[in-house]
């Protein structure tokens, strides 16, 4: 496996940190998120951010997850989305008022409209740059699994992501984008998305039915993301490993029990990650080289998930641990995870606090 160059390096920085970097130039910096709570808009000049309403449960205050590229790049606005830019890769955010949002009295609910609107404007945009594919969409709002309009508001959102893949021609199948989607405390839709001139490969999980295949009991309409996203730019191999919770088949396991739900998690990637090795003879993605964000339900339970996740993969670990609400009521915690990038440091990963 080679070495991860400078084509794509993710850091956690505090926010001071990244603002200093900013003001220096930080010629490297793709963008990202930040995480606090309660939320602080960050604002650097250029560089496509997020601030989401969600508390880190370990260590800092806040943090913002940037990703950074190499050569020369470029930063713009369209629709509403600030995006960045290289020869290879482009970061774009944004973020969408539902409340402000215009829909026919009767008509559809403002987040899945809000939705739509979010994901069109993206397809727009990419269609407008020439970058063909989304490798990673982070999707957040509040109230994931409150009902409004007679259907949980994570349905709502599936059908407006739908549509959007839909009106724009493209597959809500096979080779869709890895992505999640996690309830933040407060704040509008807040969608980021990691795209590339480059076509990704799909990664299922053979443990689980794809979510695109998800029977109706999940919704109206499924959730189109594919489990994991595969790309090869610059002759490195990239994985980018969607949220992924206690589910098998299709169905929630160990309800209640948040160190089985975590243990389940972690099968899971690592079906995803041999299935990634099977299709890519050579790129030895192994979990210990990964970077791992972790969202929990419940912030007490982030001692266990710790302890857990550490007894599974061993430390030290690159881990991030967020509060956010996952999207079904029984799930106690997702976990996602990229790699072939360079990682950010690895954090302390000792007994545990
Ligand atoms: C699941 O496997 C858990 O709707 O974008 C994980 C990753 C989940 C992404 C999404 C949802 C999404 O169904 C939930």
């Amino acid at each position: 496996m080679k070495p991860p160059g400078d084509l794509l390096r993710l850091d956690y920085q505090p926010v001071s940190r990244l603002l200093r970097q900013a003001r220096d130039g930080a010629p490297s910096a793709l963008g990202g998120v930040c995480f606090f709570h309660p939320v602080i808009p960050v604002e650097a000049a250029g560089l496509p951010l997020l601030s989401v309403d969600m508390a880190l449960l370990e260590g800092e205050e806040a943090l913002c997850e940037v990703w950074y590229s190499q050569g020369v790049l470029e930063s713009g606005c369209h629709n509403g989305i600030r995006y960045r830019e290289g020869e290879t890769l482009l970061l774009g955010c944004l973020t969408r008022n539902e409340a402000a949002e215009v829909t026919p009295l009767g008509a559809c609910a403002p987040l899945q409209a809000a939705t739509q609107a979010a994901y069109e404007a993206v397809f727009e945009l990419l269609e407008s740059r020439g970058f063909k594919a989304v490798l990673r969409f982070w999707n957040y709002f509040p109230g994931v699994n409150r009902v409004s309009h007679n259907l949980e508001r994570y349905h709502q959102f599936n059908i407006g992501r739908q549509n959007a893949f839909l009106s724009h021609g493209r597959s809500v199948i096979d080779n869709v984008p890895a992505a999640c989607a996690l309830g933040s405390t407060d704040g509008g839709l807040q969608v980021a998305f990691l795209a590339a001139r480059a076509e990704p490969v799909g990664i299922e999980n053979p443990r689980q039915i794809s979510a695109y295949h998800y029977p109706d009991q999940y919704g109206p309409r499924s959730p189109t993301f594919s489990r994991a996203s595969l790309v090869n730019l610059g002759g490195r191999d990239l994985l980018f490993i969607s949220g992924t919770a206690s589910i098998v088949g299709h169905q929630t396991l160990h309800a209640g029990d948040v160190r089985a739900q975590t243990r389940e998690c972690l099968h899971n990637i690592a079906a995803v990650v041999a299935e990634a090795n099977r299709r890519t003879p050579g790129a030895g993605f192994q979990l210990g080289n990964l970077a791992y964000k972790v969202y929990i339900r419940y912030r007490e339970d982030v001692v266990s998930v710790r302890q857990e996740l550490i007894q599974f993969i061993g430390a030290p670990v690159s881990a991030v641990f967020l509060r956010a609400d996952v999207c079904r009521a029984d799930l106690l915690v997702e976990i996602e995870a990229s790699g072939g990038h360079a990682l950010p440091p690895l954090l302390k990963s000792g007994a545990g606090p």
